[in-house]
């Protein structure tokens, strides 16, 4: 006879795979093999067992849920085409040049044609000045669910830029990658220069990245270098890139805007769950885990509101701000970090991390995806539904401040629980 909690087990496990395949995540293997976090002998073994099941907190980098783009998508090509079209560490080279429909001033170009442009060797000796490696979550706007999270590792862009000694005329920096040569297939995203050239408010830099949790990126994830935009969504994050230019274009001309998407928009808070028994005893306290999105807002609360269905919910309370929400637990860093990290550890000097001992300066992180439990209080039979929300640092909750769908997922996800 399976004891309760293998049956509880059992049940979370089920729960946990309707979730991933709600993200498109085809196998469980993301599933933690191991507790993130060290059991706390203080908490219900049922709501403990669940947390033990939770995901690893940083993604393989075959792990990572992918959304290329490309017919055939550019990762799948043939290494030998891989080779001829530069998509290999020892051919892959990049252009920094002048937007031709909006010049800037460039004095010293890295063009193909001038023998210029920036080979991997040439990355590798400016990162032997000044690489930067930091934690972020990849989360595509359209989707909304977070499709990995990653250790980062590159060489500011701006290093590159000041390379091409600009002179005037530069008001944006605008990239691609390699889209087999078919312009139709061009996927482009751009950035003011102003973000290239400062970190506001602490942001980690703009980087042309290598490595993934330690380990050289991937063809999959964009390798051998793509754009990582610290507190952009994923459409910012340009793989397989192959050209930038400055420009003198003073709006945004990215690939997604035609998709009605909000350019500008950066990682927003959001909550949702991982697990929920879907039918529970009267009575019988309820045990749900989840994740949050903390955004460039922070997240301060993640919060949880059972209603009974036959209640009415308030009037004129779209948000629910009147709901009577309760705090849920923020699961502190993992003491195992997953990912296949070398060493299973924290690379040296990776922004927001001590460098002595590896641990977070602050939690929860921006940028990053963390976790969050609680148990709920036994409750009589009857259909109810259960909400989950942040507030974030400056105490916004969910959706707000931005509540607008084509400015990243906020909205409240809402999940059914029967009681008999
Ligand atoms: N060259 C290129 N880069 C791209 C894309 C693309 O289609 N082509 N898709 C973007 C989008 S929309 C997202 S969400 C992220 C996904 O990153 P990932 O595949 O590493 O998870 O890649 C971005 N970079
Ligand atoms: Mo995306």
């Amino acid at each position: 006879m399976p004891s309760e909690i293998e049956k509880f087990i059992d049940h979370h496990i089920e729960v946990s795979r309707r979730y991933f395949l709600r993200c498109g995540v085809a196998s469980t293997s993301a599933l933690a093999a191991w507790p993130l976090l060290a059991a706390d002998p203080a908490r219900n073994p049922v709501l403990q067992k669940a947390i033990d099941n939770l995901e690893p907190f940083l993604t393989t980098q075959a792990d990572f849920r992918d959304v290329s783009r490309g017919n055939p998508k550019p990762h799948s090509l043939p290494d030998e085409t891989k080779r001829e079209v530069g998509l290999t560490r020892d051919t892959w080279s990049l252009e920094v040049i002048s937007d031709p429909d909006n010049p800037a001033r460039l004095r010293n170009p890295l063009s193909k044609e001038k023998g210029t442009a920036l080979d991997f060797e040439g990355l590798m000796k400016l990162a032997k000045k000044n690489s930067v490696r930091f934690a972020k979550v990849m989360t595509c706007l359209n989707i909304g669910c977070p499709l990995g999270t990653g250790i980062w590792e590159g060489v500011p862009l701006r290093d590159v830029l000041w390379l091409t000694q600009p002179r005037d005329n530069v008001r944006r920096v605008f990239y691609y990658g390699y889209h087999n040569d078919k312009p139709e297939q061009m996927f482009r995203s751009s950035l003011p220069v102003d973000r290239v050239l400062e970190d506001h408010f602490d942001l980690p830099p703009v980087i042309l990245c290598y490595k993934l949790n330690g380990d050289w990126l991937s063809s999959k994830r964009g390798g051998p270098v793509r754009m990582v935009v610290p507190e952009g969504y994923g459409f910012k994050s340009v793989k397989w890139l192959t050209h930038v230019y400055l420009s003198n274009l003073f709006n945004a001309n990215d690939t997604y805007a035609n998709g009605n998407n909000d350019v500008h928009s950066s990682l927003k808070s959001f909550a949702e769950t991982l697990s929920v028994p879907l039918k529970v005893e009267a009575g019988d306290p309820i045990p749900v885990t989840g994740y949050a999105q903390v955004g460039i807002s922070g997240v301060s609360k993640v919060q949880t509101w059972l209603h009974a269905d036959k209640d009415k919910l308030p009037d004129n309370d779209p948000y629910f701000q009147q709901a009577p929400w309760q705090d849920a637990e923020i699961l502190g860093p993992p003491s195992v970090w997953g990912g296949n990290l070398p060493e299973g550890k924290i690379p040296q000097s990776t922004m927001g991390f001590n460098s002595k001992t590896g641990e977070p300066q602050q939690w929860p992180m921006r940028l990053l995806k963390v976790h969050w439990a609680t148990l709920l209080s036994g409750m009589p039979a009857g259909e109810y539904t259960f909400r989950c929300r942040t507030v974030d640092d400056k105490g916004h909750a969910q959706p707000m401040p931005r509540p607008f769908r084509k400015s990243g997922r906020a909205s409240i996800e809402t999940v059914g629980i029967t009681i008999e």
